[in-house]
């Protein structure tokens, strides 16, 4: 009996993984699958943490109803978004996401009082401008009511978990994302809240990946008919988990996590705080077992997302597969974006701003959908490759390849010309990284495992990878130097 269940929650949508070891390898079955739509109300963008909460239950009665007592469950899900708890036990207001515009321009604010020097040396983590600490600046700056009766920080997993557990816990590779804590310290840094003013008490205990973390409480079992079922504290950043699924047979490999974000780096043993990483601002983000993964963010496949909202809206529905057939279609390298620009950061209308990236930038403006999804596939590609060898320089690495995972997988197209851009073959697998890596981290935590490579060779021999080696090299050649020039990136 190892049947134990992964509640992975990711910007776009959320799912419940059932998973089990037969014969020595990992068996999978989907239990549940549930789109995560943020919320626009008055001016402020959240996320709807009570019905996640929901879905998470509806995955449980969902085990239930399959006749599965589960041993375990753990739940990962994006980083640095939080809740606050008050001195009653509940949770104050909703909690907002990362795209809401309340933090924009913080990171500048900051920045007037702390040097980058500072926050990066004593956290490692890369300037992103939604980080925890510059949300929780405006909240400070913008005089939000619930700071002044709040009592505990808790970031969305450690929040969903005590909402089943009532017990509260900072999970370790979630808390780090945040900008506020130190990993040399290995705790909160303390100078950092003192700065912000926030009470180092909000900040609890921090789990380690594979910590016990209570039981269902009674309410719970009551409420769905279940036991005192056990909750591990997994990886629970979702791309922390991920990372822990990549199929690597040594020690040293790069990885794209592909989803609604792009994360691309390497996993390291000790963080590496230097100037040149905090030039190039990279992150050191906690990973399992004392690891760390040096990578950076790429907008990813959020802009493509969102132009399929869009044309969603105005009544023309596209399959993801439908979107990637067209771009096939369209010709090759006529226009390129640079995707973290930051006017691909918030929701809305991504077509028009495609297009006036190219206008701007005097590129032929892509006027049908295939052309407009091949500049952003082809541009993200590009810019892995710039990415890639931005980490290969600052690990003192050469890497043989790169393993991708997430949904973006599927994504065959963008596989084979991520492969024709760096050179290199990639390869692709497993596509629920996040959900399967919360599992392996279960598994160590109950013995099932000895340790993360051996969950990684279980891994590798239980999901297919697809190679994709690379194509058209002179092609790609001359398109990368097209794109850094176009991008101002070379
Ligand atoms: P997240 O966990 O961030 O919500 P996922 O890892 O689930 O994201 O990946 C979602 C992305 O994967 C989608 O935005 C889409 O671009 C891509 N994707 C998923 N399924 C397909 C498919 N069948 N064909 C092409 N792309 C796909
Ligand atoms: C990917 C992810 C990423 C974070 C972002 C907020 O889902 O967790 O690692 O930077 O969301």
């Amino acid at each position: 009996m190892s049947d134990i269940i992964a509640f992975d929650l990711g910007a776009s949508s959320g799912r419940a993984i059932l998973g089990s070891l037969k014969d020595g390898r990992i068996v999978t079955e989907e239990l549940h699958r549930f789109p995560n739509d943020p919320v626009q109300a008055g001016d402020r963008l959240h996320w709807d943490i009570l019905r996640l909460y929901h879905e998470i239950k509806q995955g449980l009665l969902k085990a239930k109803h399959n006749g599965v007592t589960p041993l375990s469950i753990g739940i990962d899900s994006w980083a640095v978004d939080y809740g606050l708890i008050g001195r009653d036990g509940g949770l104050l207001g909703n909690p907002l996401h990362y795209r809401d515009r309340s933090s924009a321009g913080m990171m500048e604010r900051l920045r007037e009082e702390l040097t980058p020097e500072e926050i990066f040396k004593a956290t490692g983590i890369q300037f992103l401008p939604f980080n925890t600490i510059y949300q929780l600046h405006a909240a400070k700056l913008n005089q939000s009511p619930i700071l002044d009766s709040a009592e505990h920080f808790l970031m969305i997993p450690d929040l969903l978990r005590y909402f089943l557990t009532g017990e509260m816990y900072n999970e370790f590779s979630n808390a780090t994302t945040t900008q506020l804590y130190n990993p040399v310290k290995q705790q909160w840094d303390e100078d950092l809240l003192q700065h912000l003013g926030l009470p180092k008490s909000w900040f609890g205990e921090v789990l380690q990946p594979g910590s016990p973390a209570g039981y269902l409480q009674p309410f719970v079992q009551e409420e769905l008919g279940l036991g005192a079922i056990a909750v591990h504290a997994v990886a629970e950043h979702d791309t922390a988990s991920a990372v822990v699924a990549v199929p690597a047979l040594n020690r040293s490999f790069a990885y794209l996590s592909c989803g609604t974000w792009s994360l691309l780096g390497t996993e390291i043993s000790e963080p590496i705080i230097t100037e040149e990483a905090q030039q190039l601002n990279f992150t050191n983000e906690g990973g399992f077992g004392g690891t760390y993964r040096l990578l950076k963010n790429i907008m990813g496949l959020w802009i493509l997302q969102e132009c399929r909202r869009e044309w969603e809206r105005a009544g023309q529905n596209y399959s993801f597969p439908e979107l990637v057939k067209l771009a096939g279609e369209a010709p090759a390298f006529t226009a390129f974006i640079e995707p973290d620009d930051p006017v691909f950061m918030a929701p809305g209308d991504m077509p028009s701003r495609v297009r006036d990236y190219c206008r701007k930038t005097n590129q032929p403006v892509p006027d049908n959908v295939g052309a407009l999804v091949r500049c952003i596939l082809e541009s993200l590609a590009f810019k892995y490759r710039y990415v890639l060898e931005m980490t290969e320089r600052l690990s003192g690495q050469q890497f043989n390849g790169l393993h991708m995972v997430g949904g973006g997988i599927h994504n065959t197209l963008l596989c084979q010309w991520t492969a024709n851009a760096i050179g290199k073959p990639v390869w692709a697998g497993p596509a629920e990284g996040s959900a399967i890596g919360n599992l392996a981290v279960q598994w160590i935590a109950r013995g099932e495992f000895a340790d993360i490579w051996e969950a990684r060779r279980v891994i590798r021999d239980s999901f297919p990878i697809t190679i994709y080696d690379p194509e058209q090299g002179d092609a790609w050649y001359d398109g990368y130097g097209q794109f850094l020039e176009t991008t101002a990136l070379g």
